[in-house]
């Protein structure tokens, strides 16, 4: 599904956040040392190889709702925002944590003048967020600061199941209805 809202393209599709040749910048489901991990942070991190955890060393630990940027290195883009999601039931307030990454994501992504940013669904894997309040969270976070966007023109959420597609494109149709 593909939106046009107020000049900026946002759409869902299903796939691999590892395989976005097209985007400028991919975001990373990250964890706080900012290493290889599961899901997100594992495909990331393997497709750019080890010079992107070596580039991240000194950026962290970073804290839940933080966001920064590195080299893309291997990967087809140009960069990496990796975003810190809360882990649902620890970190607190989860809701205002997660619409934060979202909102550090973009706003990194407009002082480095990206174009064009490919997020998964920060938190809704091993950190436990429910898909359907994760999707909320993220459109809303994301429908808020599409006025304030200049260079950001293209805005895509990968999911890797067609299930979570289906409760994005439900909650999105919600939202701008
Ligand atoms: N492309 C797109 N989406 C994916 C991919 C992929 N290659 N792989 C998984 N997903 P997660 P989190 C989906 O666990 O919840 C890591 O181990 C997945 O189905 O990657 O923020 C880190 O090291 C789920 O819907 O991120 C951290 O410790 C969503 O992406 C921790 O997990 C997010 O799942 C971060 O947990």
């Amino acid at each position: 599904m593909k939106r046009n809202l107020q000049g900026i393209t946002l759409e869902c599709v299903q796939g691999d956040i590892a395989h976005q040749p097209d985007m400028e910048a991919v975001v990373n489901a990250a964890n706080a040392q900012l290493r290889i991990g599961g899901g997100v942070a594992g495909a990331i991190h393997r497709a750019a190889g080890p010079e992107l955890e070596r580039e991240c060393r000194p950026l962290a630990p970073i804290r839940p709702g933080q966001a920064v940027i590195t080299g893309a290195h291997n990967l087809p883009n140009r960069h990496v925002i990796h975003c810190l999601g809360p882990i649902y039931g620890v970190d607190q307030p989860a809701e205002e944590l997660l619409a934060s990454c979202y909102r550090n994501a973009l706003q990194l992504a407009e002082e480095n003048g990206i174009r064009s940013i490919a997020f998964p669904a920060i938190s809704a894997g091993a950190f436990g967020y429910p898909m359907e309040p994760a999707a909320r969270g993220a459109f809303k976070t994301v429908i808020d600061v599409l006025p304030r966007l200049s260079s950001v023109k293209h805005i895509r959420f990968v999911l890797f199941q067609t299930a979570d597609v289906r409760v994005h494109e439900r909650v999105l149709k919600i939202l701008i209805f």
